[in-house]
């Protein structure tokens, strides 16, 4: 039986003439063959779509219960059963959807059992039964998680717990899932810490729990190699939420901490745009210092609420915050094994189950609006040439002498005051730079 019964084709491209009514189903901009930048526009977003908030989560908040159609989580329902209903939606979903892959994490496919053997044979089962479907249906997993903070027993931590049964029971859960995503053929494999962190320094030594969560890392890595997973492996920041503070804050605090215990090269970063706001950063400043350090993996895309602090995981709607974002992704060369993942949700009174394609749609829309924007921008070279005229004279004898390291401080101190130096400040040239993206976005079609 259908999940979603009135949808009886996959959505397809309507064009951007096309304003039909708003309950219409179709893309105006996502085109998924459509060549951009030398790639068909569904290669260079790579879109999937999340288990979590799609199909295992009710619509409750702290508050209230959930308000959405998901026979599968009723209570009473047998878990099994549940999972497979569930699963059956899913892959209706993303094959209606037309997008390339999913995400997800152990516990939204298959429910925990009362053991880890009895949990580990129900993901077994569970994935084999993925596995069948993706063959039939083509869709590709963007990458799989292990849900290591959702348990009671995870309250203080997983890798990072005081307590090393909690980090054997977190390393069997990981081992499970890391070679699940491998039978599936994940492209990525990510761990977001939610309690990677602390509630209060009264009871925690932050140096002791940096060096379990390394060491929590260092075997990943190493049995990753060992079972052949040719995936990349990402850590997902977040600053806080649900801990206090989370130890991989944003992109330079995991990027200092993977240079200290010697793991650059074997992780790289899942950056959510939520995630990179809350943490007092823009979506754009986590890209382009991924970019620029050698980290850049995959993105969760979504956005939240200026007008409050937590991570609302709306569904992405502005070509102006993502184009800038974008543009950085392409000019680093676009993902390799990355992509969008829509880490995203319905608000709770968007109840009707076929709010999850208008979200997704509205999504896809805009994130294909800002890579033909930021292809665009890349075409037209302005916003790359300012930035080489503004770094001119580091291209100079005395730039490249100051960098290549035959000057001192002294020597340098004796020709600036020989040669009386007095440089002439320069505009930044901001407003100019803000106006000619505008002007790109305005004229993109
Ligand atoms: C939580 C979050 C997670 C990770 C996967 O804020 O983003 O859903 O993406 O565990
Ligand atoms: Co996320």
């Amino acid at each position: 039986m259908e999940f979603f019964p009135d949808v009886a084709q996959p959505v397809s491209y309507a064009g951007a003439g096309d304003q039909g009514d708003a309950d219409r189903l179709a893309y105006r901009v996502y085109d998924p063959d459509r060549p951009v930048g030398g790639k068909p526009m569904s290669e260079q977003l790579r879109p999937a779509v999340c288990y979590w908030h799609s199909f295992n989560w009710p619509g409750s908040d702290i508050f209230g219960h959930g308000t959405f159609d998901r026979p599968w989580l009723a209570v009473g329902v047998d878990p099994m059963e549940a999972a497979r209903a569930k699963q059956d939606a899913a892959f209706e979903f993303f094959t209606k959807l037309g997008v390339p892959f999913f995400c997800f994490h152990d516990v939204d496919m298959a429910p925990e059992g009362s053991t880890l053997r009895e949990s580990k044979a129900n993901l077994d089962e569970m994935v084999e039964r993925a596995a069948a479907k993706m063959d039939t249906t083509g869709v590709q997993l963007l990458w799989g998680t292990a849900n290591l903070f959702s348990h009671p027993r995870y309250a203080a931590g997983a890798a990072t717990n005081p307590d090393p049964e909690v980090f054997a029971h977190a390393a069997a859960q990981v081992r499970h899932m890391l070679e699940a995503t491998h039978r599936l053929g994940g492209h990525n494999y990510v761990l977001w810490g939610g309690r990677e962190g602390y509630e209060t320094l009264l009871n925690t030594r932050m140096g002791q729990e940096a060096d379990q969560l390394a060491r929590f890392l260092e075997l990943v890595a190493e049995h990753k190699r060992s079972i052949g997973f040719d995936g990349t492996l990402l850590i997902e920041p977040k600053p806080q939420e649900p801990t206090k503070h989370q130890y991989d804050y944003d992109s330079a605090t995991v990027h200092g901490f993977l240079d200290r215990y010697d793991l650059l090269g074997e992780f790289f970063v899942n950056i959510e745009v939520n995630h990179a706001t809350l943490s007092g950063h823009s979506f754009h400043h986590e890209v382009a210092y991924a970019i620029d350090n050698g980290i850049f993996g995959s993105v969760d895309a979504n956005r939240g609420d200026p007008q409050n602090g937590w991570d609302t995981d709306q569904f992405p709607n502005s070509v102006d915050e993502l184009s800038l974002a974008v543009y950085e992704i392409l000019r680093g060369g676009g993902f390799t094994t990355g992509g969008f993942n829509f880490d995203t949700k319905l608000r709770r009174q968007s109840l009707d189950r076929y709010d999850l394609f208008h979200g997704h749609i509205g999504g896809l829309d805009t994130l294909a609006q800002s890579l033909l924007v930021a292809e665009a921008m890349l075409a037209d070279g302005s916003l790359e040439r300012a930035r080489d005229e503004r770094y001119a004279g580091w291209r100079g004898e005395r730039g490249a002498r100051i960098m290549d390291r035959s000057t001192t401080l002294a020597d340098l101190a004796d020709e600036a005051v020989a040669a009386d130096l007095d440089p002439t400040p320069v505009s930044g040239r901001q407003e100019a730079l803000e106006n000619h993206v505008n002007q790109v976005i305005w004229s993109t079609k």
